[in-house]
């Protein structure tokens, strides 16, 4: 995420990128609450998708709709200078929500509301025109509550709003694009794309949804199966395909490894057989050192056989260690 240091001045003052910028409106799209997990992800070889990752991705969904306000703003204010934002530019957008008292940032740095709680995307318009603030800030509502610090299952989160992204199984999941590191691969947990526990747990977000999960659940031998022609079938139109097939593929092994059900040894042998990219057969390795059993041990003993990537065959032999002892 090096683009983050990118751009510094126009980040911090719009107007270095256009110097008529005068007001930021800022946007709140809601989106719904993740489903209550009813799947017995370990037993059932699921994962679990992020609920913003559902449906159509946001970032075309949200911008149209952020457009449809600019031409508002123009059509009411012709010859209006507007520029749209979701995600994409050099903006910090939780910074300008919390200063257009949109809401308050949590201590699990979201952007929260009493009656909105977190599940929602923002979005910006930058404009010449002066428009009125709303007059009174958006009071802090975590009062002593700690339980997303407490809960973030890799300590990514620390008093004063801080976060370190990269133990962060959001960015170890969808930004990092090489191998996740080892000691944080089991706190990963059933985590496929994304990760929802600092919101699940926020007292200011209703309790999820009771009604089917499994659209957010995959099978994961299934997700191990996807070349690149099924991966694109199937996540073009979503976030999802931000982590890539390999990335995707790389995190389902991960959660195989995660279930300590050793029903998913069958899907990663074949991973380790087939799989043309090396950091999916790494993480296979790790999976079936996890799962550990003589099937797993004879799949990991004849990948070594084969096996010519150096990184890969250090995985190897590092989970049959680990089956041994
Ligand atoms: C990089 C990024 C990430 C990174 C880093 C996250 C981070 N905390 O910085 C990773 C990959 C980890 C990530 C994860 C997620 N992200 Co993200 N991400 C971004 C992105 C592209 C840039 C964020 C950024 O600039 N970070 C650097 C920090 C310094 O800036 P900041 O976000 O503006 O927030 C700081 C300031 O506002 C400041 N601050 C503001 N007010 C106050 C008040 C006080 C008192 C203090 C001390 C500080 C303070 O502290 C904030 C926290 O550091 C934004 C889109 C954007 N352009 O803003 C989306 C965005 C923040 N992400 C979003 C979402 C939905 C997520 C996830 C929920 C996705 C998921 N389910 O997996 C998780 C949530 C994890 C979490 N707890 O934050 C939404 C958040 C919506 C909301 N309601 O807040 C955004 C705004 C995208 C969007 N357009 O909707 N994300
Ligand atoms: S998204 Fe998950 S890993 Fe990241 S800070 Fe929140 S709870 Fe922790
Ligand atoms: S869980 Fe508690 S501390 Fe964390 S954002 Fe929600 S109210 Fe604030």
């Amino acid at each position: 995420m090096s683009y983050l240091a990118r751009d510094p001045q126009r980040r911090l003052d719009p107007r270095a990128m256009d110097p008529r910028f005068r007001t930021i409106v800022s946007l709140g799209w809601t989106y719904d609450p993740p489903p209550r997990p009813r799947a017995d992800w370990r037993l059932e070889l699921r994962g679990r998708i992020a609920a913003y990752a559902m449906g159509r991705d946001y970032h075309d969904v949200v911008l149209k709709a952020a457009r449809r306000v600019a031409a508002q703003i123009e059509s009411n204010r012709p010859g209006a200078v507007t520029r749209t934002y979701v995600d994409t530019g050099p903006v910090f957008e939780r910074e300008w929500a919390a200063r257009a008292y949109l809401g308050w940032v949590g201590r699990n740095t979201m952007l929260l509301t009493r009656d909105r709680g977190s599940y929602f995307f923002l979005a910006e318009i930058f404009t010449d025109v002066e428009l009125d603030a709303a007059d009174a800030p958006y009071r802090d509502h975590c009062g002593t509550c700690r339980r997303c610090l407490d809960l973030c299952p890799t300590g990514a989160l620390a008093d004063g709003h801080l976060m370190e992204p990269r133990v962060c199984i959001s960015y170890l999941t969808i930004e990092n694009r090489g191998p996740i590191p080892r000691d944080l691969r089991p706190k990963i947990g059933m985590w496929l794309f994304g990760c929802d526990i600092c919101q699940e747990v926020c007292p200011w977000n209703e309790a999820g949804r009771d009604d089917d999960d499994y659209g957010l659940m995959p099978y994961l031998p299934d997700v191990m199966a996807l070349d690149d022609a099924a991966f694109a079938a199937r996540f073009t139109k979503s976030a999802v395909k931000r982590a890539k097939r390999r990335g995707l593929l790389r995190n389902a092994a991960v959660v195989l490894g995660n279930t300590g059900n050793r029903d998913a040894v069958a899907a990663l042998a074949r991973t380790m057989d087939r799989e043309p990219e090396a950091l999916v057969r790494s993480h296979s390795a790790w999976a079936l050192g996890e799962l550990g059993g003589s099937a797993a041990r004879r799949a990991l003993e004849s990948a070594l056989r084969r096996e010519t990537d150096a990184a890969v065959v250090e995985e190897i032999r590092a989970a049959l260690a680990r089956i041994a002892s």
